[in-house]
C-alpha cells in the first residue's frame, strides 16, 4: 500500500500512484504560507486497519512560494481513512473517503 511510481512510457513499475496527498501549513498570526515545517503525515486504511507513513516532499505548485505544500504521490485503494498530522510537534487529524 502507498508507494507507488507515475507512470513513464506507459507502464508503472508496481502499483500506479492514483492519488496526491497535499498539506498546507500556515502560520496563525499573518497566514503566511511556512515553507520550512517539520512535517509528517501517517495514513491509516480504516478499512484495511493498517496505517502507511507518508515519505514528506516539499513541494511548489504554479502559485509559487505561496503554494508550497507538503505530502507526496501515493497509491491507495478506495475506502475510509483517516490522515494523522504532525507539524512542528502538532497534530492534527482528518478524515477522508478515498473513491
Ligand atoms: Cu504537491
Amino acid at each position: 500500500m502507498a508507494t507507488c511510481s507515475m507512470p513513464k512510457g506507459g507502464m508503472a513499475m508496481g502499483n500506479a500512484c492514483n492519488h496526491h496527498l497535499e498539506l498546507h501549513v500556515y502560520r496563525v498570526s499573518d497566514g503566511r504560507v511556512v515553507t520550512n515545517a517539520r512535517v509528517s503525515i501517517t495514513l491509516r486504511n480504516n478499512m484495511a486497519h493498517r496505517q502507511f507513513r507518508v515519505p514528506i516532499v516539499t513541494m511548489m505548485g504554479m502559485e509559487g512560494r505561496r503554494d508550497v505544500h507538503y505530502g507526496n504521490n501515493l497509491y491507495a485503494p478506495p475506502g475510509p481513512y483517516t490522515v494523522l498530522v504532525n507539524v512542528n510537534g502538532v497534530r492534527a487529524t482528518f478524515s477522508a473517503r478515498l473513491t
